[in-house]
């Protein structure tokens, strides 16, 4: 029984795949963007399912004939019963969530099925992927009526082979994309974000030639400024080739070997003037085997810690940043383009960051990209957030491969610095042995970056002074430690800060990942008043003053860039569905906290560069 239908008959996720001959999700082709593309965004046939009619009869047994809605079946005389019609029930747009598209979709948790056709002639040799930048939880996909597979995990993407099985015309292709929370997933059934379902990032046709460039890895090598390491994958039959990298602006070009695996591991020397926040200085680089050819825009920067010091090419950094969801910056929904990339990052600067936490799950890949150009450090983190089941293998396994998946994406990226495996996850043995495996697969995959997760600290109170001690046990895995406090907000008054101090038994540098509180827009009144921006703009300046005496602080990310939707979030009149933590409302506007937090940017910014 494919993962789909269980989820649906039992209530139970595995992430397999199922049996029926079904194609395994292919290894991740690295930078789509470069390759012969053909997009399949656009308007597509939908079918809202939530008694998933489409996919089990009456006695809730998996369908496998007609009546099943990936088989696109036309009724072939007036009398023959076919009770669904792609052709006549509406459409959605891709990439979009359905929640915003339709009104009666706004809370829908269920499945959605998505249909569109399409043409397409491949040159003979070469051969074809299906690619899906994200769908939202679990995706089954079906072409010309037979099965390619599932993908779960909302965040990632995935890309299926469809080779042998593309015709010239009349393609179908038949998605069914199931949104329902269940607690074994990740993440689990209680998150503070809308959870937003569909086909939510593009779908390309991706092009490539038999054997061609799967993936690469180019990165200062950990401790380096100069020296370049990585490897290369080839995917295909004739896997044993010379495979070259290039950097034409100087003048740079090195020849190797695939060995019989496909694989190259390099490692030389270049000159290259190295990416920074002020100068993102990116070059063009070009990887070229017999076969096929590829080229990137890429920057080169080291990352490493001393000490409680974060160093960006062996210079110590202050990470000033600020917190972001995926949603969309003048619309509803989620974000998921180049504009909608640029605008929040644009925000971003405008308040002095150069950093950002893209919390708590893989953003798209444009905000990478845009990150990369406009000189924006970033702090990548999977969905591992709050109750996980931490004994549950499969959950794990889930964890790990949304964490693969994100790695692979996203490891040429120099923006990218931080891997956080976690937020805000309650202590215990099984948790601790989780996110270590998660902390070890992340620096296996990419030894160059930081891992970092973001925990939460004891209160300890003696003759009324207040110290808040950092010593959560995986902090002694981790690279960076994060930590989320809401003092002011749902802990104490925001004049408590003034005196608690903070102390870690680890020696190693701090990023106070979240702290914040509420206020609504143009909602004005005493300091003590909550949902006021007197009251945010107020916790903020106390919250700075603690800030600045954390001596092994390196980093803020305050809770958040926008107002962002949440379920838990139910008051009338100050909430409506809103988590209103943010320092600019949905619509863009700017409350009095964001000028406090500018402020306390723009002094660290001319302090780090007197030095
Ligand atoms: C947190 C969570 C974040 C919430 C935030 C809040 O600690 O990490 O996801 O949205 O608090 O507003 O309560």
């Amino acid at each position: 029984m494919s993962n789909l239908l269980r989820c649906l008959t039992v209530g139970l996720c595995l992430p397999l795949l199922s049996s029926r001959g079904a194609a395994q999700v292919a290894p991740l082709i690295a930078n789509i963007n470069a390759r012969q593309t053909t997009s399949l965004d656009g308007q597509w046939q939908a079918i809202v399912d939530p008694y998933d009619v489409g996919a089990l009869d009456y006695r809730a047994q998996p369908l496998k004939n007609n009546h099943a809605f990936y088989k696109n079946y036309k009724p072939q005389s007036e009398s023959e019963l076919v009770e669904y019609d792609f052709d006549t029930s509406g459409q959605l747009l891709v990439p979009g969530d359905w929640n915003t598209q339709r009104e009666s979709l706004l809370f829908y948790e269920g499945s959605v099925w998505y249909k569109r056709s399409f043409d397409y002639t491949k040159s003979l040799k070469n051969r074809l992927f299906l690619h899906f930048g994200a769908c939202n939880y679990l995706a089954a996909v079906y072409l010309n009526g037979e099965e390619l597979g599932e993908h779960e995990g909302g965040f990632t993407p995935f890309d299926f082979e469809i080779t042998d099985r593309v015709r010239a015309r009349g393609n179908f292709l038949v998605l069914r994309i199931n949104n329902t929370r269940g607690r074994d997933q990740v993440p689990t059934v209680n998150t503070d974000w809308w959870n937003y379902g569909g086909i939510t990032r593009s779908v390309t046709l991706v092009e490539v030639p038999e054997t061609f460039v799967q993936d690469y890895f180019i990165q200062l090598e950990k401790g380096s400024t100069d020296q370049i390491t990585g490897w290369l994958q080839l995917n295909g039959a004739q896997l044993q080739q010379n495979v070259t990298i290039r950097i034409p602006e100087v003048g740079f070009s090195k020849t190797f070997a695939t060995n019989s695996r496909g694989r190259a591991n390099f490692s030389f020397g270049a000159g290259l003037t190295l990416w920074t926040p002020e100068n993102p200085k990116l070059y063009t680089v070009e990887i070229a085997s017999e076969t096929d050819q590829v080229t990137d825009r890429m920057g080169f920067r080291s990352i490493e810690v001393r000490g409680t010091d974060i160093l960006l090419n062996g210079k110590p950094v202050f990470l000033r940043g600020i917190n972001l969801h995926e949603e969309a910056p003048m619309r509803r929904g989620r974000a998921w383009s180049d504009d909608d990339a640029r605008t929040l990052l644009s925000w971003a600067k405008e308040l002095g960051c150069n950093f950002v936490r893209l919390a708590h799950y893989p953003h798209n890949e444009s905000m990478l990209r845009a990150a990369d150009q406009m000189g924006i450090l970033v702090w990548g983190e999977v969905p591992v957030y709050w109750t996980i089941q931490w004994e549950n293998p499969q959950t794990l396994h889930n964890a790990e491969n949304q964490l693969n998946e994100m790695i692979a994406r996203d490891h040429n990226r120099a923006a990218l610095i931080i891997y956080s495996v976690a937020n805000e996850t309650p202590i215990s043995d099984a948790r601790n042995r989780f996110l270590r495996q998660l902390i070890q697969d992340a620096h296996s995959a990419d030894p160059t970056r930081l891992v970092s997760a973001a925990l939460q600290a004891d209160e300890v109170v003696e003759e009324k002074h207040i110290t808040i001690h950092i010593n959560d046990p995986i902090a002694s895995d981790l690279d960076v430690l994060g930590n989320n406090e809401y003092i002011g907000w749902y802990a104490r008054r925001p004049e408590d800060a003034d005196s608690i101090d903070w102390i870690s038994e680890y020696d190693k540098p701090l990023i106070m990942s979240e702290f914040g509180g509420d206020a609504l827009f143009g909602y004005h009144g005493d300091t003590f008043a909550r949902w006021t921006e007197e009251y945010q703009e107020n916790l903020y300046e106390h919250q700075i003053a603690m800030l600045k005496r954390i001596p092994f602080l390196r980093g803020t990310t305050p809770w958040i860039l926008k107002d962002f939707r949440s379920p838990r979030r139910t008051l009338p009149r100050y909430e409506d569905y809103f988590n209103r933590k943010g320092l600019v409302s949905e619509h863009g506007e700017k409350k009095k906290a964001f000028f406090v937090l500018q402020r306390f940017y723009r002094e660290l910014q001319s302090v780090q560069l007197l030095k």
